[in-house]
């Protein structure tokens, strides 16, 4: 950017903003805390302090610095700052402000699902929004290198970062993977008050995140000392005033900051206080002055703010350490226990005094300001932030046809097939195959995306070719990069994963251009990422996770990496559909619905058939398996694919006389199977409920009980439908590698007798048949359970199994 110098006249704006920002944000807080303990009684934290450290910094940033291209993500508690600017420019209602923290109201941190001020990117589990700039940049970068969205300038990501939020891991997993991506256009501005939540932070952190960000190819500017401070360096004795600055432990310098000048005045002269030059350049200055001066710190002098920014002229990564005091410009400044802390009625009220502001009119924009109120206006209309129209971007969907061919063979896992199917995609010409992106930390061939990465290559800005290849090595796997290739291979790191999936699955909201992004990783390693993952989530991002191997399946390949609770996690995560098809047939439908429904943002009307907002979209999670597993020869029926999309469908329909079913989930298909058979001379008209989806059959179920208790007596879910005409006396046996609670409710639903067998304890390794049996989901089991819950003769099989 080549900047011509702000002119004294906006300057001066720029800094009445600056305080409106920080009263605005202030009386926000103010007004909603003391609304919500009247309500509820319950005591949330102020967050005053932590927003007041960013005003300059926020100030500076939208009200000058950036363009509609740019993205930012705000460190939760700057939130009120964050609606504070938005009113301002015209875009947050003073309603929602005066609900914050209320129904509906402005989001205590920033939302991009539940605000109205269009939120870039949300934030409120420390770290994750400082790692979604870095992967929304490279995925900008994945964007423009296939010559999409270059219609538009590139934008900078950026992210406001609490100083405690560095200790969160994840963001040096991304920085890392930022490293090794050749990330471009993205800044971190570091609010260094040296204060977390609880206290003070360790001396001397900044050395060692300079070090750190430029080991990493980061650019690295420090903000530490403001305009005055500066100047008053330049006067007689003022270097020694910088060495003690410089010297003074964080709590120190807090403290002080809290006391204000008299203290101030007497610790310098005690400490430095020469009676010549230093207590000179003291005593010059009254106890305010004083303060203002000590408090001068980079971080808020507008001046040297708007520099930094603006001096940026390269597309480096920049992180800027940005010394401020945490509560600046109120009275808990400085204070370590002012986190949670919540100005008093009568420190508001002495806050407002100091801002000319009367009482009544807390909420006009320019109340108590010098400029008269139309320049003010005449400013803010020409803010470049605020002149692009919606932030929103919209990109068109893709037509998905309703088949997507693959080639079933006898005898196939679904991970195979998944691989197999993918391989079909890549050879198409189509634009849904042009538009997915596939991503992995490191799994790639060993989640079977081989075949996809060997036709669609490996994405890099620049070419690389690979080595063995030139050298005639023979491989199974080409390993080329270019910047029109498809897959980008991450480091191990799982949160970055599910990063990487929040950015790419956000591009048709911050590119205007969509992807369908597809991941994949072990099934027990979603642990490590969760709460990035409920992060992308909540954003409403979009994408396709596909977890292989999964259970206890895995068997010989290790006890520790089995999983159990991941069917679960599959129905209680919001915002993801979670699928785990046991045949290579139902997986194929299961992916053509999938890479649709990720593209869906309806209104979210319920469907009368499955009672699913389906319309609204989301997600998907799809549990796969590596156990071959005997496929079905069959005709794709429609009824068949809806019944596999909805959650479930009758392997084998149960007789009039049935007594008992086995409903089962996934590569325990062949258990299931054999169990019935062995069982069939012995209950009668014995069923056989393939369950597809539990995350959806639940869910339907659940939302058709709402509609029904709403008046809609006539509501019935997928579930509801299949199980209509089981008998009462009919007992259950749900089966599936995972935990047993996952299909258990299906006793619920008309009070049939279940046995849930499933997976409650892992970590032993072995052949499959030894683990499923020392588990208790091999067919033996099955049976067991069966004669156990439908009482009648002896079932004779079940004694020759065992
Ligand atoms: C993952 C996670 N853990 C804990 C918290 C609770 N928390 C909110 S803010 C905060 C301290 C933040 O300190 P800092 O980043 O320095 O921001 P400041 O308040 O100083 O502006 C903590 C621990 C959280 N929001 N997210
Ligand atoms: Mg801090």
């Amino acid at each position: 950017m080549s900047q011509q110098p702000i002119s004294p006249a906006d300057l001066a704006i720029l800094s009445e903003l600056e305080l409106k920002v920080l009263w605005l944000a202030s009386w926000t807080i103010h007004n909603g805390n003391h609304l919500r303990e009247s309500e509820d009684g319950i005591k949330v934290g102020g967050h005053q302090a932590s927003s007041a450290s960013l005003a300059a910094i926020m100030t500076a940033l939208y009200f000058n610095v950036l363009r509609p291209q740019d993205r930012v993500a705000v460190k939760p508690h700057a939130s009120p700052n964050f609606h504070a600017i938005q009113y301002l420019l015209g875009k947050q209602t003073r309603e929602k402000l005066e609900n914050f923290r209320g129904y509906k109201g402005a989001q205590s941190y920033p939302s991009r699902t539940k605000d109205t001020d269009d939120v870039d990117f949300s934030t409120g589990s420390v770290g994750l929004g400082v790692a979604q700039t870095l992967f929304s940049s490279l995925t900008q970068d994945y964007v423009r290198a296939h010559g999409w969205g270059t219609d538009r300038p590139e934008g900078r990501m950026i992210s406001l970062v609490g100083d405690a939020e560095l200790d969160e891991g994840n963001i040096f997993e991304a920085l890392l993977e930022g490293w090794k991506q050749g990330l471009r256009n993205c800044w971190w501005i570091i609010d260094y008050n040296r204060q977390s939540l609880d206290a003070v932070v360790r001396e001397g952190l900044w050395e060692r995140y300079e070090q750190l960000f430029k080991n990493f190819g980061w650019d690295v500017v420090i903000l530490k000392y403001g305009s005055l401070q500066q100047a008053a360096f330049r006067e007689p004795g003022g270097e020694k005033l910088k060495q003690w600055i410089d010297t003074c432990p964080n709590p120190l310098y807090s403290a002080l900051v809290f006391q204000g000048g008299a203290a101030w005045r007497k610790r310098l002269n005690d400490e430095i206080g020469d009676q010549g030059d230093v207590t000179a350049l003291i005593e010059k200055r009254g106890d305010d002055e004083l303060a203002r001066l000590m408090n001068n710190l980079g971080g808020h002098d507008l001046p040297s703010v708007l520099e930094a920014f603006r001096n940026v002229d390269h597309d480096r990564p920049t992180c800027f350490i940005c010394y401020t005091v945490k509560g600046f410009g109120l009275p808990m400044a400085g204070h370590k226990d002012n986190h949670a802390g919540l100005m008093t009625p009568t420190q508001m009220e002495s806050v407002r005094t100091a801002m000319n502001i009367r009482p009544g009119h807390e909420w006009d924009k320019f109340e108590g300001l010098a400029t008269p109120k139309d320049r003010l206006q005449a400013f803010l209309d020409r803010v470049p932030f605020a002149q692009g129209g919606d932030r929103r971007l919209k990109a068109p969907k893709l037509e998905v046809p309703n088949v997507l061919p693959v080639a079933i063979q006898p005898t196939m896992s679904t991970q195979f097939g998944f691989g197999a199917l993918l391989n079909e995609l890549a050879r198409e010409k189509s634009e849904v195959a042009a538009r997915i992106v596939t991503t992995s930390p490191d799994v790639t061939v060993s989640t079977n995306l081989g075949p996809w990465v060997n036709r669609r290559g490996l994405f890099a800005r620049e070419a690389m070719a690979d080595t063995f290849k030139s050298e005639r090595i023979p491989s199974t796997f080409n390993w080329e990069f270019s910047p029109k290739s498809q897959h980008i291979e991450l480091g191990i790191a799982e949160m970055n994963l599910f990063i990487l999936l929040s950015a790419l699955g956000l591009s048709h909201q911050i590119n205007g251009v969509r992807l369908l992004p597809i991941g994949t990783l072990y099934d027990p390693f979603i642990a490590r990422g969760l709460d990035a993952l409920n992060y992308a989530c909540y954003q409403e991002a979009r994408f396709i996770l596909v977890a292989t191997p999964s259970g206890i399946t895995l068997a010989p390949e290790g006890g520790a990496h089995q999983s159990i609770a991941q069917p679960l996690i599959g129905m209680a995560q919001d915002g993801l559909a979670a699928f785990e098809p046991a045949f290579v047939d139902e997986l194929a439908a299961i992916m053509a619905f999938a890479l649709d429904y990720i593209q869906k943002d309806g209104d979210g009307a319920a469907s009368e058939r499955n009672w699913l907002r389906d319309e609204t979209g989301g997600s998907v999670y799809l549990r796969l398996s590596t156990r071959p597993v005997e496929q079905i020869k069959r005709e794709m029926t429609p009824e068949l694919r809806q019944g596999i999309v909805d959650g479930a469908y009758w392997l084998r329909e149960p007789g009039p006389n049935c007594q008992v079913v086995v409903a089962y989930t996934g590569a325990v298909a062949p258990e299931a199977i054999q169990a019935i058979g062995l069982m069939g001379e012995d209950r009668r008209d014995v069923g056989l409920l393939a369950v597809t989806s539990a995350d959806r059959l639940n869910a339907g179920w659940t939302a058709a009980h709402r509609a029904r208790e709403r008046g809609l007596v006539h509501a019935r879910s997928h579930i509801e439908r299949l199980l209509a005409d089981v008998p009462a006396n009919c007992g259950i046996v749900s089966v599936l590698d995972g935990h047993p609670a996952t299909l258990a409710w299906l006793g619920s639903v008309y009070g049939h007798r279940v046995r849930g067998l499933g997976v409650e304890h892992f970590g032993q390794t072995g052949s499959l048949a030894e683990l499923y049996r020392h588990y208790g989901i091999d067919a033996n089991a099955i049976v067991a359970a069966a004669e156990s819950i439908a009482p009648g003769r002896p079932i004779r099989y079940l004694k020759a199994l065992g």
